[in-house]
């Protein structure tokens, strides 16, 4: 049992309780801190950079929510339109203008996107955009990266990152062969692999998915070349090429790593900031391909509170606010403070340490480095990482719960908020 100085009674008691009604007293299972270790926080509230606990504690907040706050938790202007919106009703299960707004925005920020779904979370949006690769292609077979998370449908769950990886569930139980039999994997950033998939099933791939970067094995860039030239070999083989931008997108750039890179996929899935921190997923892409989707096409995909108006009032208002100039500069330059003043302390307190940033999406990694992929990942120092987690929370900093995970910063954090992070960083690295 890691000991804690925090104040954490309430929580103990409410987590005790949760254990009793859900399965881990938990809705998703990287919230029980089992990778960490200790005892989980129960949130009261959140503001900005900020989160408080239901002991009253406070912490700089780097999970966000897991990305949808990017404008910092509760923004004023998000919670006023959702009120002016709450006047007209939760849900209408018929269409609305609000999608249009939103619709329009997607299409005119992501390269790849001229038309698009709203759906309620990645999750669905990954099952469907598998789906749809396979009704547009008639092949069976995906390709996708052992590490990258795509939600938990199952089809997916083969060498999962995120709480899969946490939980160090390699395959979930219930998941039948069949499900999975068509779904190859290969290490992130290794072309070579790729290549050797395609020549082994001939004309049987339907596509490649991935995180264009990795934030489900922890904070995992793509190689020069890597996206480049998994566009050559999807071009080559008539398979498509799939960004799984449900992190990514609007937050490594307005366009996401399509536009920041340059290099555009055949479809992309959305989700987090686009509902603003309501439930929200989305899949697009070229006009030929998205017409097969019902009632448009024979693809079939429903949901009942799919392009909701609350959910549709959320995230215009959240990309509205990201659309202003200067937003992806800031990111960069206060999470590269981060990154950077981890890598530093680390080194002066004589800790291999690896990480790095781009745009407000950071990862660090106990470990010599450089991580390349999940493998990579996995032999970094699990232990020390739970003992940092937890200093860091008794100094107010509240890092996401497992090293498979990628921490986010917002349009809220401060460069005092990370002059303060980096100090709890210090103390922390200095007696681990
Ligand atoms: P959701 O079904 O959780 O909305 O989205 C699934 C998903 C799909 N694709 C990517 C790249 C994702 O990161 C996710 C979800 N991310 C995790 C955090 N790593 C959600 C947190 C959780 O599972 O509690």
């Amino acid at each position: 049992m890691i000991t804690t100085r925090l104040k954490t009674t309430k929580s103990e008691e409410i987590f005790a309780a949760a254990q009793k009604l859900m399965p881990g007293g938990v809705s998703s299972p990287v919230r029980a801190f089992k990778s960490v270790g200790g005892q989980p926080i129960v949130f009261d509230r959140v503001q900005g950079a900020y989160a408080w606990d239901v002991d009253g504690n406070q912490y700089i907040d780097y999970v966000g929510t897991w990305g949808p706050a990017i404008c910092g938790h509760a923004h004023p202007e998000v919670i006023k339109a959702l009120h002016e919106a709450l006047e007209k009703g939760t849900s209408f299960g018929a269409p609305c203008q609000l999608e249009n707004v939103l619709a329009e925005m997607v299409i005119d920020a992501v390269p790849s996107i001229e038309m698009v779904r709203f759906v309620n979370s990645g999750t669905e949006a990954c099952m469907a955009v598998l789906r749809l690769m396979r009704a547009f292609t008639g092949r069976e077979k995906v390709i996708k990266f052992e590490g990258c998370y795509h939600g938990h449908a199952d089809m997916f769950l083969v060498k999962a990152g995120s709480g899969v990886a946490t939980l160090g569930l390699p395959d979930s139980p219930g998941v039948p062969k069949s499900a999975t039999a068509s779904t190859l994997t290969a290490p992130f950033n290794n072309l070579e692999a790729v290549k050797a998939l395609f020549e082994e099933n001939p004309g049987e791939i339907a596509g490649v998915i991935l995180e264009p970067i990795v934030g489900n094995a922890g904070f995992i860039p793509p190689d020069a070349g890597f996206l480049a030239g998994l566009r050559e070999l999807t071009q080559e083989h008539g398979a498509l090429l799939v960004f799984d931008e449900v992190m990514t997108g609007f937050r490594i750039a307005y366009g996401g790593v399509q536009e920041k890179f340059g290099i555009t996929p055949d479809l992309t899935t959305l989700g987090k900031i686009i509902g603003g921190g309501l439930p929200v997923g989305a899949y697009g892409g070229r006009k030929e391909i998205m017409q097969m989707v019902a009632p448009a096409g024979s693809m079939y995909q429903a949901g009942t509170l799919s392009g909701n108006p609350l959910a549709m009032t959320a995230g215009i208002k959240t990309l509205q606010l990201l659309r202003q100039p200067g937003t992806y500069e800031y990111l960069d330059r206060i999470t590269k403070r981060l990154a950077n003043g981890m890598l530093a302390i680390a080194k002066e307190t004589g800790h291999a340490g690896c990480g790095g940033s781009i745009s407000g999406m950071f990862g660090f990694f106990f470990a010599e480095g450089p991580v390349h992929n999940y493998e990579d990942a996995k032999k970094s120092d699990l232990q020390k990482f739970s003992r940092f987690h937890r200093g860091m929370l008794e100094h107010g900093v509240y890092l996401a719960p497992s090293q498979f995970e990628a921490g986010f910063t917002s349009l809220a954090h401060t460069d005092e908020d990370i002059d303060k992070t980096l100090e709890a960083a210090r103390a922390v690295m200095s007696s681990l």
